[in-house]
């Protein structure tokens, strides 16, 4: 199973997600402290072919420098050319079957699941973690699903045992004490930290309040 240690702060970027350089967002994440990595260029204005090629092996750079995994969400073609650590797919994507017969077999694999019947799916299919959510509304996701909130990410947990989990959607640090008491390994995070006009504190203040949740069992 994998260190479920690495969920604690779970950075998620692409491109359009700042209006800074993401590159200089993902560096000052690192800074603070995150602990797990996923290029995600998608949706308005992503980009794409040799453009997000480029991004990626600069950001995947980035994250060995401090030592942190890179994963790509979704485009496993891309994952593979680059080298990556793995990959995250969602359910309109791959299957893990899938994902598993082409990936490297110590690469992590994660998947999302809005429900218990998703989750316990995802499981018997050997993902290495679930992203579950959306937790909170968020509109750095278009076509997210309706919020589950802390009691969603609770039923879920009830039903998979020690599958590793982290949150997602609409994650601020005021969350944190509740999703980690319901049961989150950590949590996975876009704006609060590529649009705060300091990520490094932000991602540092994220590791301290999940750290200490993470110890408090
Ligand atoms: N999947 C479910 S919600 C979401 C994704 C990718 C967006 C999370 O972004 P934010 O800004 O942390 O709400
Ligand atoms: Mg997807």
């Amino acid at each position: 199973m994998m260190k479920r240690d690495l969920l604690q702060v779970y950075f998620i970027l692409g491109s359009n997600n700042t209006e800074q350089d993401p590159l200089y967002v993902l560096e000052e994440a690192l800074k603070g402290g995150i602990t797990l990595f996923q290029f995600r260029e998608k949706g308005h204005g992503a980009l794409a072919g040799e453009d997000k090629k480029q991004l990626a092996i600069k950001m995947k750079k980035l994250c060995h420098q401090y030592d942190v995994p890179f994963l790509v969400n979704d485009d496993v073609d891309l994952a593979l050319e680059i080298e990556a650590d793995g990959v995250h797919v969602g359910q309109e994507d791959m299957s893990i079957q899938e994902v598993r017969k082409i990936v490297p077999s110590d690469w992590l694999v994660g998947v999302s699941s809005t429900n218990v019947q998703e989750a316990v799916q995802a499981k018997n299919d050997g993902a290495d973690y679930i992203g579950v959510g959306p937790i909170f509304s968020t509109d750095t996701k278009a076509d997210a699903k309706k919020p589950i909130g802390a009691k969603g990410l609770q039923e879920i947990r009830d039903r998979v045992g020690d599958l590793p989990i982290v949150a997602i959607g609409g994650i601020q640090l005021g969350h944190v004490i509740e999703l980690m008491r319901a049961g989150a390994d950590g949590v996975s995070i876009i704006s609060a930290i590529s649009l705060s006009p300091n990520p490094e504190s932000v991602a540092a203040t994220f590791y301290m309040h999940t750290n200490y949740f993470s110890k408090e069992q």
